[in-house]
């Protein structure tokens, strides 16, 4: 059978819905000022733009991160009467906004709702003396939402209703660029309708597939589909639980979830072991790397590589190869108390596959730490 490139593939995606990219990831938390101080410390973002009571907002606080292109807003709730304080309530601190940078905000909403889209945000239009904002949000899996966001040469901080937010506390950056694909875990048997919501609302294909054959460990099992946009920029795999021996990871996320939700955010960096050693030096705790068996079998698996083999083995970086090239990686553990949510760091050399040849040792590290969590 003829085998299709990733470019391929994403040049047949219809064109309604024309995407440039991740605008920014909304946090829903406990304590947004120390979620803030947490990701500017571990991982090195800078602090850009704030709102909340000093800026006129009476019941939330914001705070809005920068590296590189990547944008994240944690935000908490000042009050327990307040629909935020039931998302924290239910699901712990995680991911309610995947906000998407597009060219119109207003026909983004009615190219998507039309299409069956549960509408979450009215399209509306945000000015400051910066100029102007404009955008709409829509549901997707669980009560994850995906915000529209349509930027006229705004030139403010952030956007209109946020102020600079000046902090003499600035550290390092840790070489994170850019989020290369966020992974959303769906319910049992409900990945076949995200992938079709993904395909029929958004305009967006199926890129790869896994199967629970695929995907199996001596213990647990999960199904995964990559979904993207018709030019690479949003990427959205969904995993499914399988049944296995033992509970799947993706059924620990559920249950302590207490629902749908993104599993894990994937970020780029151009030099992994940089990045790494500085992540590792600031006390970002990552899963254990695997048995010496995969590093001795790495040149045959995946030819020769830039990288010292011992150096990424001493780090636990992971490496996998397809006909495009190779891509290196590593997983943190979940940031929170509940196993849910976690990070990806991923570095490209040409591969634009997710390492389906390292899920076997990387669900064995996760089902190390669910092991010891009494959840396996
Ligand atoms: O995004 C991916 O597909 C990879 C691998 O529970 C992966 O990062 C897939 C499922 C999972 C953890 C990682
Ligand atoms: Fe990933």
């Amino acid at each position: 059978m003829e085998t299709q490139t990733f470019a391929e593939k994403i040049s047949k995606a219809p064109d309604f819905l024309p995407i440039n990219g991740t605008d920014y990831i909304e946090f829903y938390v406990g304590n947004a000022k120390q979620a803030a101080h947490y990701y500017k410390t571990a991982f090195g973002f800078q602090s850009l733009a704030y709102a909340g009571p000093e800026t006129g907002v009476r019941d939330r606080a914001s705070y809005v991160l920068q590296q590189g292109k990547i944008r994240l807003i944690l935000t908490t709730v000042l009050k327990s009467d307040h629909p935020i304080s039931e998302h924290v309530k239910r699901h712990g601190d995680g991911v309610k906004i995947l906000a998407l940078w597009v060219d119109d905000a207003y026909s983004a909403f009615e190219e998507t709702t039309k299409r069956g889209a549960k509408p979450y945000l009215e399209p509306k239009t945000l000015h400051d003396e910066s100029g102007e904002v404009r955008m709409s949000g829509i549901y997707t899996y669980g009560e994850t939402v995906h915000m529209f966001i349509e930027r006229k040469n705004y030139t403010g901080a952030f956007m209109p209703g946020y102020r600079v937010w000046e902090s003499d506390y600035q550290p390092a950056d840790a070489g994170l660029l850019y989020i290369d694909h966020c992974v959303g875990n769906v319910g049992w048997n409900r990945m076949n309708e995200a992938v079709q919501w993904y395909e029929e609302v958004m305009g967006f294909v199926n890129i790869l597939s896994f199967d629970d054959k695929q995907i199996n460990t001596e213990y647990s099992a999960l199904m995964s589909k990559v979904m993207s946009n018709g030019n690479g920029f949003s990427k959205f795999p969904i995993n499914e639980p399988a049944e296995g021996k033992k509970k799947s990871q993706i059924e620990e996320y559920l249950e302590y979830y207490e629902g749908e939700g993104v599993q894990h955010i994937a970020v780029a960096t151009k030099d992994i072991v940089k990045t790494v050693k500085e992540l590792k030096s600031r006390g970002v705790e990552f899963l254990s790397a695997p048995p010496e068996a995969y590093y001795n079998m790495m040149p045959q698996r995946v030819g020769k590589i830039d990288e010292e083999i011992a150096l990424l083995e001493s780090l636990g970086i992971l490496v996998d190869c397809d006909e495009e090239g190779y891509l290196l990686q590593i997983f943190t553990k979940p940031i929170e108390d509940r196993p849910t949510l976690f990070f990806e760091i991923i570095q490209r050399k040409g591969a634009q596959s997710f390492g389906a040849g390292n899920f076997k040792a990387l669900f064995e590290s996760l089902e190390r730490e669910q092991e010891l969590r009494g959840n396996l």
